[in-house]
């Protein structure tokens, strides 16, 4: 097959000129920012997706069109990787490069991308494209799919998906079916039929009722939790909300409800008490639960809960099979103080600690035969080594034992049911209600295994901040010089105190976290915290207000 690199520029210059001249960077989840200055970034993404495939000896790369919690005028691009991981950071930087070029100059890059990579540009390649719901996404679907076609790439269209859906399809493809089949279908039907297998008939079980509110964004993942309800013969009761009639995010959503801890809009006003609530993103890849308490208290259950919740469920089953596995548990320095307490303590699982970001939670995790993770704001999953697939395969073929046999069939289902190629909002919740079930548990039941340490999120505006740079998987400030000791100082004089800055990696400001034992406590440990911060790393705007002024921002 020849490639004519002239054809990059005509397109560049005719379709997908670049007019903006901001340089930006591709992120922690890729690039993301406002819809209408996206599409010459997407044309350069369908680019790269190729010469991503070819030099992967053409497996399938995935480019997934999403903003996931952002606002609506946002949008987003990020690549998926051949096993589903994100997109080597070698070759984020190539990534960065590619988009900042002059148009001018786009054509003589991508010839020194092959050159310097030694990408044999005249092999097959194939690149998977699919969007969430925004309004601006088909457009920048186009522009992507004409990157690929650009450089003869095969492009395989899945038009509206989750984010975890396109890692699904990629991981599938790439191994020949042994994951599951890549389409819409395979991947409910895999799901799906994990979950009823669990469940059988019986639907409710002890203080466990079949009944769940889910609140969907206005996202992608109310228009696929209606095409998983079509498909399961009423195994799960569940009401959807925000199924896509307001704007996507907006004060709804698994982001506002973790920061805001509330109720999200376009929910009823008084939801019964103990009735169990769920809230995904915008591209459901992040899960949160809820209630409302018998006091009218809001309650939140966040991803450091599903984890806990998950690692109890999975040690009992390894148990039942009669095996011996390394089950680890990953968390970032965001997860609160009192479950990694109940995770050493009560559960007794190791437990590590490393940076934001889904690629440095997945990548611990594959260390373990089991490896659990789940970052606080809901997003998780689970990942087994193939030998652990082996072991419990073997006792449920071999096993003469018919209790030991019946664990090893259901443990075979529950690692069905869970899409381990990335973390996933409706696959997690399926995998919650089935544990709650088995349990018969009701959400109370769940809430009461251990108590959060109350905490806070603040985010400051400083001149550049890069200033701050951290160690430890983000527990520790190194620069500024001195700002760790002063935050230490603070800490101490706050009962359970704990407190970290970072740079956010999604928006231009730095993040103050905070933990203590009591609710004033920690208002007024964050607001010390973020004064020396807004010191000491130039805060530019207006200084941190005292505890009754200020409010919670996001992860
Ligand atoms: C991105 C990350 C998420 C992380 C968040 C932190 C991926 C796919 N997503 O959304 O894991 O929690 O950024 O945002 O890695 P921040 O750096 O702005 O606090
Ligand atoms: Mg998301």
């Amino acid at each position: 097959m020849s490639v004519n690199l002239r054809t990059v520029y005509a397109f560049a210059r005719e379709m997908y000129p670049k007019k903006v001249n901001e340089n930006i960077n591709y992120g922690t989840a890729g690039f993301r920012g406002e819809a209408k200055k996206l599409e010459y970034v997407m044309y350069r993404m369908g680019l790269l997706a190729t010469l991503r495939s070819r030099i992967k000896n053409g497996q399938v790369i995935g480019v997934m069109i999403t903003a996931s919690h952002n606002p609506e005028p946002d949008n987003g691009v990020k690549l998926v990787d051949p096993m589903g991981e994100m997109l080597e950071p070698k070759w984020e930087k190539i990534a960065t490069e590619l988009v900042n070029v002059s148009d001018n100059e786009l054509e003589s890059k991508v010839a020194s991308i092959i050159k310097e990579l030694n990408i044999d540009i005249g092999t097959h390649c194939n690149v998977y494209v699919g969007m969430d719901n925004r309004y601006h996404s088909p457009i920048l679907l186009k522009a992507v799919a004409d990157g690929v076609i650009a450089l003869k790439g095969n492009v395989k269209e899945f038009g509206i998906i989750t984010t975890p859906m396109m890692h699904y399809f990629v991981v599938c493809a790439n191994t020949k079916g042994s994951y599951g089949i890549p389409t819409e279908e395979g991947y409910y039907k895999k799901i799906i039929g994990a979950f009823e297998s669990i469940r059988g008939n019986q639907l409710e079980n002890g203080n466990y009722k079949n009944r769940l509110m889910f609140d969907g964004a206005n996202g992608v993942g109310a228009r696929k939790m209606i095409q998983f309800l079509k498909r399961m013969n009423g195994s799960l009761n569940c009401e959807i909300f925000n199924k896509g009639e307001g704007k996507i995010n907006e004060n709804c959503g698994a982001d506002f409800v973790k920061v805001q801890q509330k109720v999200p809009n376009g929910m009823p006003e008084g939801i019964e008490a103990n009735v169990r609530c769920v809230s995904v993103d915008g591209d459901a890849d992040r899960v949160v639960y809820f209630f409302t308490d018998s006091n009218g208290k809001f309650q939140l259950l966040d991803g450091d809960r599903i984890a806990t919740l998950v690692a109890n469920y999975l040690m009992s089953l390894v148990k039942k099979c009669g095996l011996k596995l390394k089950m680890g548990l990953v968390q970032t320095a965001y997860a609160n103080g009192a479950s990694t307490d109940y995770i050493v303590n009560e559960l007794k699982v190791p437990v590590s600690c490393v940076s934001t970001g889904v690629k440095h939670l997945h990548h611990k995790a594959l260390e373990y035969d089991i490896g659990i993770y789940f970052e606080a704001n809901g997003h998780g999953t689970v990942v087994f080594s193939d030998e652990a697939k082996e072991m419990i395969k073997s006792i449920s073929e071999l096993s003469q034992n018919p209790e030991q046999k019946n664990a090893a069939n259901n443990f075979i289902d529950v690692i069905n049911l869970i899409n381990e190629t990335v973390g996933d909002a409706i696959s997690d919740m399926l995998l919650v209600e089935t544990i709650l079930h088995s349990k018969g548990w009701d959400v109370r039941e769940w809430f009461d295994t251990y108590t959060d340490l109350p905490n806070k999120l603040l985010k400051i505006k400083v001149q550049d901040r890069n200033v701050i740079v951290t160690a430890d998987a983000e527990r520790i400030c190194v620069k500024p010089e001195g700002l760790q000791d002063e935050i230490d100082k603070i800490t101490s004089n706050y009962k359970r105190g704990r407190s970290f800055v970072r740079p956010s990696g999604t928006e231009d400001v730095v993040r103050v976290y905070a933990e203590a034992a009591t609710k004033s406590d920690v208002d007024q440990l964050a607001y010390e915290v973020s004064q020396v911060v807004y010191k000491m790393a130039g805060g530019t705007g207006a200084e941190p207000t005292p505890p009754e002024t200020i409010y919670n921002s996001h992860i």
